[in-house]
Order: structure tokens, then C-alpha cells, then sequence
């Protein structure tokens, strides 16, 4: 008699087990849905430049159309006329070096922009240690991008690949 009726309460607590596993199922799928639509919608990316001429990444990646929004930070001391960093996305096929050039030639007054010419996709100010600077943009079409630091001399140690899935 006892037997039976402890197999009784067994049962039932099993049943509402079940009961409690499945209401929770069921919700789950829809917060995992939102969460998913909202990282494919955005991406915050952030890179570190140090008063050894040197990005912390060589490699950023982001998927075609996000809004991207990117962080530069300066971990170094040195004054932004000495070892200044910016953060440039070149469109597909820019010549890097040749693109430095015209950057040099901009000066520091453009923050080592080019003025002219559609080169850039993207590009953050130019700061000193440190700073932080953000620069919001929207992905491009699929493919690899090269970003550099556009100061006089630092490209060709600064410089990356932004991969767009
Ligand atoms: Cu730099």
C-alpha cells in the first residue's frame, strides 16, 4: 500500500517536471530570436594603438550592412603631434602607399585625411595618448578591406584587414 502510493507521488512529481520543462521551452525561442536579430544588426568593434606604432589587431570582422561602431583608444603618453593614431578604412583596391602619400600631404590640420578622392570608407579623428575617439559607419559589401593608421610613417606597421562576411 505504501509502495504504491509513494510510485503515486513519483509519478506526479514527474508530470509536473515535464509540465515546468515545457512552458520554458516554449519561451526561450523567441528571446533567442530577438537577441540574434539584434547582434546581426550591429557590431561594436574596438582597437588599441600604443606609442610603439603598433594596432593590437591585425584582423576586425564584421558582417555586410551592420551599423559598426568602433572604438580607437591611445594606451600610449606620447603627444598626439609626435605619435598621433587615426583608424582609416580604405575602399578595395586603394594603393596603400600611394594613399599614405596624399595623406601626408594633407597634414595634420585634415587629421592625415585626404580631402579628395573617395579612398576612404570610414576614418576616425586623430588622437594622442591617452585618447578615444569612436567612429559609427556602415558595413560595406562582403570582401577584405585594409584599415591603416594614416600618420606620417605609421602605415606600414599600422595597418589590417577588415573582413566583411
Ligand atoms: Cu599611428
Amino acid at each position: 500500500m505504501l509502495k504504491s502510493i509513494i510510485a503515486i507521488l513519483f509519478g506526479l512529481s514527474l508530470l509536473t517536471a515535464c509540465g515546468g520543462g515545457n512552458s520554458e521551452a516554449e519561451k526561450e525561442p523567441e528571446t533567442n530570436t530577438e537577441t540574434m536579430a539584434e547582434e546581426n544588426n550591429e557590431a561594436t568593434l574596438s582597437i588599441d594603438g600604443n606609442d610603439q606604432m603598433q594596432f593590437d589587431k591585425k584582423e576586425l570582422t564584421v558582417k555586410a550592412g551592420q551599423k559598426v561602431t568602433l572604438t580607437l583608444t591611445h594606451s600610449g603618453t606620447m603627444a598626439k603631434s609626435a605619435m598621433g593614431h587615426n583608424w582609416v578604412l580604405l575602399a578595395s583596391g586603394t594603393d596603400v602607399a600611394s594613399f599614405a602619400e596624399k595623406a601626408v600631404a594633407a597634414g595634420e590640420a585634415n587629421d592625415y585625411i585626404p580631402t579628395e578622392g573617395n579612398a576612404v570608407i570610414a576614418h576616425t579623428a586623430l588622437i594622442g595618448g591617452g585618447e578615444k575617439t569612436t567612429v559609427e559607419f556602415t558595413a560595406p559589401a562582403a570582401g577584405s578591406y585594409e584599415f591603416i593608421c594614416s600618420f606620417p610613417g605609421h602605415w606600414s606597421m599600422m595597418r589590417g584587414t577588415l573582413i566583411v562576411e
